[in-house]
């Protein structure tokens, strides 16, 4: 099925003619009727000659209502537009079809209505004079009367050409039912309708419901009075909600898939074509779908209008005698809403305000539902020259060169398609920067290791932190892009250092040590050269200024073996030492092992625990020790 929206001014027969090409009655209620009035949303449908069915959004043409008129338009893509032949181009009719261009809306017939009463002729080309200048285009026109039933029948031909003209929309797509009526029936509940553009809806099917985010099962669903248990776009629904209380549900919320969707309160757009004579006041009210709240406007960038005291345009140097008038409204906005509504990047709203100087009405398309904050000075400016330059939709490549990083879940609920793969965990990265931070890692770990060379490296936080990522797999992830810049030890990142198990303070080893602890170490090493096991007492190291950080850093070096805080040997130590225990009887007591290794208790009872802890020895319960078997043999 397809929903096409009625529009034009008020009494011009919109009621009528859907009455007329239905048998239903749009005026729902009894206030409508008495006063012959349509004042809110009316709803109809039928079948047209070929089969298809076709429903109605019947939408009031007085200037009080047309909020309620946009409520109708916003989700649907195709609108019948009518015009009296008696009444002519009329201001609502005006509004209607600026409201229409400003949604987009590119489907569309018009039908000179109540033409019993006047010539039709001049109210047609006076129409489509106007509505050729709009989104809508060529649009066919037929000539009807809901009195005496002329031109219905072709009428009917031309709905059945746009009908079939029209796109059929992805049952796969994002759901979002916009909320036009919610009503409570005894015994089952909250019921919602509204005009499904595209996707699918399934009875048992958890929605939520926005803004709130409630979630909402799918108890039952119709589609024009019909009980159906699946109906996908485009179509009019009712849906029957379970976990809604009586009177939650309300007019301009809309039931959204989880997940599919970014609920938002800020987003940069761009204005379209924005009417040159009209200064865009700083508050408008935003349509989309059924929903409208009230917006914050910020022009990002410059405003170019000539006004004294405002910045001079810079004279075009390609351009010598008439200079090109500037636009005098920016076309890049940022909207802060009043409340939060679920919006795709690409999805189009409507800005309305009527102000002192007539309405103004504004289309504009979304280019980012999260943007980040304008911080800094100048940061609108750049931020508005970014966004002028992006295509309309924006694609994943724009927003991630925006955002340097997505989650590729928030990328999804943006509506954004992406065939990048992520770079760590569900991470995508804007390629080119994700390039250049490489390098800036490399720097800050080299340069971390150039001021603290003690230090044990970076932690992965703090280089998270420095390089401003959202998060540390990222870190991680660039880490093990560059091994042979950073390596990630222990849990931090360090320059690649020697290679484990050196044994001299030679070479490179030595040099990623200051001269001072490098001096040190060498001193330690010489007074261990001939009792390898006898540890330089705390006096000497203090000496020698050796304090716990500095043994650390040569430990990591491989320069030293430390046992504990305070003793420490020769970095071959326990390769030596469990060649001389291995000549030991075995077992072999504390004090066997102590003589056999030249050392004092003060070593020899930690070296024995250090030793049982590489599993170079064993402990028995009588406290006496014995080599463990893979260690006898080897080295
Ligand atoms: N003679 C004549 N009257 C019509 C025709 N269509 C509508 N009307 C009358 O025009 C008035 C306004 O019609 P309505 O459908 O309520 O207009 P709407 O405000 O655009 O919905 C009503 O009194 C209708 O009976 C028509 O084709 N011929
Ligand atoms: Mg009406």
């Amino acid at each position: 099925m397809q929903v096409i929206a009625t529009a034009g001014h008020v009494d011009h027969g919109k009621s009528a003619l859907v009455r007329a090409l239905t048998g239903m009655e749009p005026d729902r209620w009894a206030e409508e009727r008495r006063r012959g009035l349509t004042i809110d949303l009316g709803f109809a449908w039928t079948k047209l000659p070929g089969g298809e069915r076709v429903a109605f959004v019947d939408v009031p043409g007085h200037e009080r209502f047309v909020p309620n008129m946009l409520a109708g338009v916003g989700p649907v893509a195709a609108v019948l537009f009518v015009v009296a032949a008696d009444g002519g181009w009329m201001p609502q009719s005006a509004e209607h079809l600026a409201a229409i261009d400003a949604v987009g809306i590119r489907h569309g017939l018009l039908a000179i209505t109540r033409s019993d009463l006047a010539d039709p002729g001049p109210a047609t080309s006076q129409a489509l004079d106007r509505i050729s200048r709009t989104s809508l285009g060529a649009v066919p026109a037929v000539a009807v009367s809901a009195v005496t039933g002329a031109g219905l029948p072709d009428l009917r031909d031309a709905l059945e050409r746009l009908v079939a003209a029209l796109p059929v929309p992805d049952p796969a797509a994002p759901v979002r039912l916009w909320v036009d009526r919610s009503f409570s029936i005894r015994g089952s509940g909250t019921v919602v309708t509204g005009t499904l553009p595209a996707g699918t809806v399934t009875a048992g099917q958890e929605l939520l419901l926005t803004p709130s985010l409630r979630p909402a099962r799918i108890r039952g669903l119709e589609s024009m009075n019909e009980p159906v248990t699946s109906v996908a776009g485009v179509a009019r629904v009712a849906v029957n909600l379970r976990g809604v209380p009586a009177g939650f549900a309300a007019r301009g919320m809309a039931l959204v898939e989880a997940g599919r969707w970014t609920l938002t309160r800020v987003l940069d757009v761009r204005l379209s074509a924005p009417d040159p004579e009209v200064m865009l006041p700083p508050e408008m009210t935003l349509h989309i779908g059924s929903a409208r709240t009230q917006v914050r406007i910020r022009p990002l960038g410059t405003l170019l209008a000539p006004s004294p005291g405002g910045p001079i345009p810079p004279d075009p140097p390609w351009e010598e005698t008439t200079p090109p008038s500037p636009p005098l409204l920016p076309t890049i906005a940022r909207l802060t809403l009043r409340d939060p509504l679920p919006l795709h990047v690409g999805d189009r709203v409507l800005l309305r305000d009527p102000g002192s100087a007539g309405v103004t009405i504004l289309g504009a398309t979304v280019l980012d539902v999260d943007p980040p904050a304008l911080a800094r000075r100048g940061a609108a400016a750049v931020a508005g020259r970014e966004l002028a330059a992006w295509p309309d939709p924006p694609s994943a490549a724009d927003l991630l060169r925006r955002h340097g990083f997505l989650r590729t879940a928030a990328l999804a609920a943006m509506g954004v398609p992406c065939a990048l793969a992520p770079v760590a965990g569900d991470w995508l990265a804007d390629p080119d920067r994700w390039a250049s931070l490489g390098g800036r890692l490399a720097e800050v770990v080299a340069a971390h290791a150039r001021r603290d060379p003690l230090a044990i490296g970076v932690p992965p936080e703090a280089a998270r932190a420095a390089l401003g990522l959202p998060d540390r797999a990222l870190v991680e992830a660039l880490a093990r892009g560059i091994p042979a810049q950073v390596r990630l030890v222990d849990g931090y990142l360090r320059p690649p250092g020697p290679p484990a198990g050196r044994d001299s303070v030679t070479g490179d080893s030595a040099s990623s040590l200051p001269p001072r602890v490098a001096a040190a170490v060498r001193a330690v090493l010489a007074d261990l050269a001939d009792a390898p096991f006898l540890a330089p007492d705390a006096g000497r190291l203090r000496e020698l200024g050796l304090d716990s950080r500095a043994i650390a850093a040569a430990a990591r070096a491989g320069l030293l073996l430390r046992v504990t805080e305070q003793i420490v040997l020769p970095p071959d130590a326990r390769a030596r030492a469990a060649r001389i225990l291995a000549r030991l009887p075995q077992p072999f007591t504390t004090a066997e092992a102590r003589q056999a290794l030249g050392t004092t208790r003060r070593v020899a009872i930690p070296l024995l625990e250090y030793l049982d802890r590489a599993g170079v020895t064993q402990r028995l319960p009588d406290d006496r020790r014995r080599l463990r078997l893979t260690h006898a043999h080897g080295s």
